[in-house]
Formats: C-alpha cells, sequence, structure tokens
C-alpha cells in the first residue's frame, strides 16, 4: 500500500465520558467513523423516507432545486421543517454527548440535507466533502461531522456507502481542489475500503474529511441518505449552506438545542437554492 503523509490526531480528553460516547470519539479519531444499530424505529427512518420523497419531488420541479452528484444522484439541502424527526436526531443522547465530546460544548448544527443515488447512479470519485480546514492539518482536531441516516435498508446492490478509515487524517498531497485524491491513490483507498450497509434506524457518524465515496447502485431502487452537519465554532462550513428556521419552530425548541442553531429565524422559509459546487464540477451533474 502507498504510505501517505497524514496530520497527527490528538484526540480530546475521554475521561469525563460515559463509555459510549468516549467509544465513538476514539473510533473518530482512529478509523475517522462510527455508527449505532437502531437508534430510531423502522417506523421513523420511514417518515423520513416520505419527508425526503416530498422534498425531492419539489427540488427537482425547480431550477438550482437539486445540485448534481455524478450520473444519477443528487445531492438536495432542506430545512429542520421539512423533516417530522429533526428535533428527535439532533436531541438524541448520543448525537449530542458526540457533538459536545468532538466539537465543544458550543457545537453548531449547520447544515441538514440528502444525498439520493438513485438507479443508474455510478461509482463516484473517492473524495472529502471539503479540504481539511488548518485547525486539523496543525492540530490534529477535527472540527466538524457529519450524521448519515439511511432512509431505506441497504442491499448490495443498491450501491452503499464505502469508506476508507484513517483517511481523515491524510495530508491532500496530490488532491484535487484539496478533496479529491489523484486516480494514483486509489489503490490505497481500495485497499482500506469498507461498505456500509445500514438499515433502517441506524445511524453514523463521521469525519467528511474522511475519504468516502457512493458506489453504483445497479438495482431498481433509490438509496435517500439524510447528511446532518455539526460543526465546531469557527470551523467556517455555515457560510455554505442556507439552512433557515421559522419563528415559530424556533420557540417550540427545547433550550438545549435552540443554543446549537446559528441559522437565521425566519417569518418564511424559501426553498433553497443550491450553491454551486466543486462536487458538482468533479462528478457531473446527474
Ligand atoms: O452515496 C452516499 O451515501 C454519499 C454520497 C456522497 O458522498 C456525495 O455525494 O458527496
Amino acid at each position: 500500500m502507498n504510505t501517505v503523509e497524514q496530520a497527527t490526531p490528538q484526540t480530546p480528553g475521554l475521561e469525563n465520558l460515559d463509555a459510549d460516547t468516549a467509544a465513538t470519539v476514539q473510533a473518530l479519531y482512529r478509523e475517522g467513523a462510527d455508527g449505532r444499530k437502531g437508534l430510531f424505529s423502522a417506523e421513523w427512518a420511514d417518515r423520513l423516507r416520505e419527508d425526503i420523497e416530498a422534498a425531492y419531488a419539489e427540488a427537482l420541479g425547480r431550477p438550482g432545486g437539486a445540485v448534481g452528484r455524478g450520473t444519477n444522484r443528487h445531492y438536495v439541502e432542506i430545512h429542520p421543517e421539512q423533516m417530522r424527526g429533526w428535533l428527535e436526531l439532533v436531541d438524541h443522547p448520543w448525537v449530542r454527548a458526540v457533538c459536545h465530546a468532538v466539537l465543544g460544548p458550543d457545537y453548531q448544527i449547520i447544515e441538514l440535507g440528502f444525498d439520493v443515488p438513485n438507479p443508474g447512479a455510478k461509482d463516484q470519485p473517492w473524495h472529502r466533502d471539503f479540504a481539511m480546514p488548518d485547525e486539523t492539518k496543525d492540530t490534529g482536531r477535527l472540527t466538524s461531522l457529519a450524521f448519515n441516516v439511511t432512509a431505506v435498508d441497504t442491499e448490495e446492490d443498491m450501491g452503499p456507502f464505502e469508506i476508507a478509515p484513517t483517511t481523515q487524517w491524510d495530508l491532500p498531497v496530490g488532491f484535487e481542489h484539496e478533496m479529491f485524491p489523484a486516480e494514483s491513490l486509489y489503490p490505497r483507498f481500495a485497499e482500506l475500503a469498507v461498505r456500509k450497509y445500514p438499515k433502517r434506524g441506524d445511524v453514523s457518524v463521521r469525519s467528511a474529511l474522511t475519504v468516502h465515496r457512493g458506489t453504483a447502485n445497479t438495482s431498481s431502487k433509490a438509496r435517500p441518505v439524510l447528511v446532518l452537519g455539526v460543526d465546531a465554532p469557527g470551523a467556517g462550513n455555515a457560510e455554505h449552506h442556507d439552512m433557515a428556521v421559522t419563528h415559530g419552530f424556533y420557540d417550540s425548541l427545547p433550550d438545549r438545542v435552540r443554543q446549537h442553531l446559528v441559522c437565521p429565524v425566519v417569518d418564511r422559509l424559501t426553498p433553497i437554492t443550491q450553491k454551486h459546487s466543486i462536487e458538482g464540477l468533479m462528478m457531473g451533474d446527474a
């Protein structure tokens, strides 16, 4: 396997954490991802799928509603109120504890969206969701997390998500836009790669720096998956997102959730127009 230069991880102190949270923090710093089976019920995930399908149909019906992530594949950013289970997700004790432990007490919920690899979607290029921040390079600390929640039971032919553990620390040498590793590095990712087969109700968390890709969907079914993005203060990802909440929704939230929202609180939600992204450029339009 090619050897690569890596940043030196500085795992946060684990002494005040319960065993479950400590295990996830260690996994995030070691492998770059972790997950929990059955955090929610299959019915909860079915409601998520219904909400994703409604938001997807709405987004496809207007210019800029959905952004291409390669053949037959889209990403759509939505508002929390477009998903019935958002509060249960962000308020789940494991989600809160992991965010607090990795990103600090003032972590910020900055992104909600979903990927839909449809039938015919191809292997994506291996990638990161954004460039490695200087803080991670220099201090070995993770400054953001992405939670993924599948809306369907994943089967082999549905183009499972594939991730290359430990690559969150790879310095981006030979990475285009600091996000897309050169093809000469692919054998290393292929050797490390793990395919994930989450079922309805499962939740995973990863560093978006851990190199990953969606694989080819040769089935006749879509594999929609929710993405919840959370930052440490100053990580700088919020400016790439347009999430908002209404006053009524904001007022209905417990304080412990409100304090992690940095998005605008508005009278009326505006459908999100997706920003043109480097991923779209590199993966091609859907
Ligand atoms: O297929 C997936 O689950 C993830 C897709 C992905 O990483 C992306 O579109 O950036």
